[in-house]
């Protein structure tokens, strides 16, 4: 009881400037605890409180930051991957976070059945592109990449092709039936999509203007200890390639001139979120400053690597185009004062 009236004190004394002991020990217990939830209630990461969030892909889109996120809803005593639809929050300012309904499910592609895995959604040309990682239908084993599509980024989505546009038999790479995940899309300066995927082997390929085929073979990357979730943005003339490194995974990156490397790697962005040993990152520009969208478990009392919660803090970078190592926080993003 003791500890706990001294931590209330400790909560107490952020927020009245409280300089000298005989000054805490002046706060009732229940002014404390008052004090303690307030502090609590300040902190914004992680953003969302009443769900499990997860694989965050962020896009920037007419003043609002879009988060696609997987649902993580496995029962707070199984600790494993049940994941039926992904999740839509929305804000213009990085604080307030608008929850859309359910946008889309596995099961809105005829030939998927399960796991809302990562994903990616992209602007071309006016529509919106979903790229997914689903589980096939028993036609094709393992993991594939659908692509839905809509005219503006709360949907409506449907199917684009009807058929996955990557399934595990197109890459030989790794024997595992879950190496065609974790898509991310970026499109070049010269609008030519790019579409980057994989896991223990980190594979690209071009896809042509309507963003549903391939135009070309498909080619893969070296990356130091690469697990899965590449992820590509572009600031000034260097392309980033950041992913999860080793498991539990970390978040690493490389540097490039262009879009299809030579990549150079150049080290650990963010460690291991806490208690969740996947990590998926984006990293957006949004309003002239620079943000990491990344999960972790942070949730009490189930947050867990199956229980994951998506998180926002800053992201800096060096002089020298290098990115500053991520601070994750509990006060994420707060109000501009
Ligand atoms: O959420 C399922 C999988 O865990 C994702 O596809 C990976 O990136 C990892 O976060």
């Amino acid at each position: 009881m003791k500890g706990y009236f001294y931590s209330l004190c400790a909560a107490a004394a952020l927020f009245t400037s409280c300089k000298t002991t005989a000054q805490t020990e002046e706060v009732s217990v229940e002014r404390g605890q008052a004090l303690f939830e307030e502090l609590e209630a300040s902190y914004n990461n992680p953003i969302i409180k009443d769900k499990y969030t997860a694989d965050p892909a962020a896009l920037v889109h007419d003043g609002r930051v879009y988060i696609y996120a997987g649902h993580d809803q496995a029962p707070d005593d199984q600790e494993r991957y049940i994941m039926n639809e992904w999740l839509l929050f929305s804000s213009d300012d990085m604080v307030n976070w608008k929850e859309h309904p359910v946008p889309l499910k596995p099961t809105d592609f005829d030939w998927a059945i399960h796991s809302a895995w990562a994903a990616e959604v992209v602007e071309k040309d006016g529509k919106f592109y979903w790229f997914v990682t689903v589980q096939h239908n028993e036609s094709k084993h393992g993991k594939a990449i659908g692509v839905a599509v809509a005219d503006s980024p709360e949907g409506p989505w449907k199917d684009a092709i009807g058929k996955a546009l990557i399934t595990n038999d197109m890459t030989t790479q790794t024997k595992i039936s879950w190496d065609d995940i974790d898509p991310t899309v970026f499109i070049d300066d010269d609008g030519t999509p790019y579409l980057y995927w994989g896991n223990q082997v980190c594979k690209y390929v071009k896809l042509k203007d309507n963003m549903i085929e391939m135009d070309g073979p498909i080619q893969t990357v070296d990356l130091p200890k690469f697990t899965e979730a590449p992820y590509i943005h572009k600031r000034g003339d260097w392309y980033y390639l950041s992913y999860a490194y080793d498991f539990p995974e970390k978040t690493a990156y490389a540097m490039s001139k262009s879009i299809t490397g030579p990549w150079e790697y150049k080290g650990i962005l963010n460690e291991v979120a806490g208690n969740s040993n996947t990590n998926h990152q984006s990293i957006i520009e949004f309003k002239d400053k620079w943000y990491f969208v990344y999960h972790n478990g942070s949730i009490p009392t189930h947050g867990s690597s199956f229980h994951r919660s998506v998180c926002v803090d800053r992201l800096y970078y060096n002089e020298d185009g290098t990115i500053k190592r991520i601070v994750m926080t509990s006060e994420g993003i707060q109000p501009e004062n």
